[in-house]
This record gives structure tokens, sequence and C-alpha cells, in this order.
């Protein structure tokens, strides 16, 4: 896969070839170092025209703030991701916004799937919004969330978004397992909507607390039972959106399921 990144703040991604920056720790480092990933940074002044290298203006119709402009990105996005630099055409634009659609372990997964993705980070209050809809009459543009708060720039944004499709390329995780089974895995996996319940190891008692005896019965199918009931008392508790999500579902929650939540105090709409 190739990853490229415009940036104002090349900086932030260090040198990935040297080990810096989020790029070049953990699995993101070794799918570079592997060849796996083919990551580009690239300073989007670079392709500002003027003696200050400027890169933003104030907005037009007035308040705070600027706004990124539009030929600056264009020329950088034509270069980077341009039928040139892209010959088959399989460029995906992924930008960082918080008025983007949701980024969810789906959306992950179908990044993990492509063969080049190029993410451009705005900074100030965004970037001039014909950029995304001039591009997406060429390719595949998705603005994108990782959550409902505000970031300076989507520099973190990004560096967040490759670490969750890093993990899923093919030999980047040493367990291949536990990509398909850890919270909102995106396998067939009969967790699938959960969050994860707790974990535990030994020693079997720390501290005067126990490790839950299910877990040391050797009755697998117990222990599966356990863990399901654990992770949606879990969720019931912390995402309940998530439980109304399933309950919609007609495969989401078998007859054990509703009785867990529904003694957890759980009510369906
Ligand atoms: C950004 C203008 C982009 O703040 C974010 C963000 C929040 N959730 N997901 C992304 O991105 C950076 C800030 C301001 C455009």
């Amino acid at each position: 896969m190739r990853v490229d990144i415009v940036t104002i703040f090349p900086d932030y991604f260090g040198s990935h070839a040297a080990g810096e920056g989020p790029l070049g720790v953990s699995l993101i480092g070794k799918a570079g170092g592997r060849g796996d990933i083919d990551f580009r940074v690239h300073d989007l002044r670079g392709w500002a025209t003027d003696v200050h290298n400027t890169v933003d203006d104030s907005p037009f119709g007035g308040g705070p703030g600027m706004v990124m402009k539009p030929d600056v990105w264009g020329d950088a996005l034509d270069a980077v991701a341009g039928d040139s630099a892209d010959p088959g055409g399989t460029a995906r634009l992924i930008v960082p916004t918080p008025s983007g659609q949701p980024f969810t372990q789906d959306l992950a997964a179908s990044y993990a799937a492509e063969r080049h993705l190029v993410f451009a980070c705005g900074r100030y209050e965004g970037i001039d919004s014909r950029v995304p809809a001039e591009v997406r009459t060429r390719m595949a543009v998705d603005e994108v969330s990782i959550g409902d708060y505000v970031l300076a720039g989507g520099e973190a944004a990004v560096a967040v978004m490759l670490e969750a499709v890093c993990r899923l390329l093919p030999g980047v995780l040493g367990n291949e397992q536990s990509a398909a089974d850890d919270s909102f895995g995106a396998g067939a996996g009969k967790m699938r909507g959960l969050l994860e319940g707790p974990v535990y190891t030994r020693p079997r008692s720390w501290r005067g607390i126990e490790v839950p005896p299910v877990l040391l019965s050797g009755d697998h199918g117990a222990i599966a039972r356990w863990r399901r009931d654990e992770a949606l008392r879990r969720t019931a508790e912390v995402r309940p959106d998530l439980v109304t999500s399933l309950a919609a579902d007609p495969d989401g929650l078998d007859a054990r399921d509703r009785e867990v939540l529904a003694e957890a105090g759980f009510h369906f709409a």
C-alpha cells in the first residue's frame, strides 16, 4: 500500500525511515520497515506560489480564523494523487474534519483494502470546500471525523486512522486473531458490535483479587458465554447506543443476551 500525507507540519510525522514519530514506531513502523507500506510525507508549502509560502486566507463572508487556499491544495493533490502520480487512478483521498462521516472499524477495513491512500491535513478553519468537491469528480474523497471534538489540525487524526488501518494489513499483526476479536472486531466474530469485557493474566490472585473462577474451569462453552455476558454488561453501561443497534438487528441479540441486559437494568426501546 502507498500512503501519502500532505501537511504544513511534516515534522509531526518524523522520519519513519529513522523510526521517528507515529509512522516509525509500533505496528506502523514495522509495516513501513518491511515495505508493506510506502509512506511519503509532503510539505503543503512546497505548492505555495508566493515568497511567504502562504497557504491560507480570510474566509469569504467574514468570520474568525483563516481558510486554506484551494489553489495550493489543488496543485498539491494533483501532484500526489493526480494522473501521473497514480496511473491506475486508484487513490482514495481522506480529509480529517470534525464535520466528516464517523471513522469506524468498517471504514478502517475498507482503507486496509486500498492500494493508495492520500491524507490531506487541514489546519485553521479548514480547507476551501471547493477542493473536496472538485477532487471528487476524479477520485473517491472521504471527509472523515475521528470523534466529536476539535483538533488544531488533521495530523493527529491521520496518525489515529493509520494505526487502525495498518494493524489490519496482512502479516502486520503478530497475532492474526486478535485483530478480529477485539472491540469492534471487523470479522464475523460473535462479539461484533459489543465492547470487550474484562481480561486477566497471571497471577490468579493479585492484591487479594481473584481471577473469575470460570476462566480457570476449562469449560470453553461456559467461558465463551461468560465473556459475552460481561461484554453485554459493559456495553449496556458505557455504550447503550451500541446495544440499541444490536437489538434492532434480527441476528443481534439472542434470548440469553436479552435476559442478561434486562438484569443489568437495560430497557429496550
Ligand atoms: C481539523 C479544521 C480539520 O479536528 C479535527 C477532527 C476532529 N474529529 N475528527 C477530525 O480535524 C482537524 C481541524 C479544523 C479541519
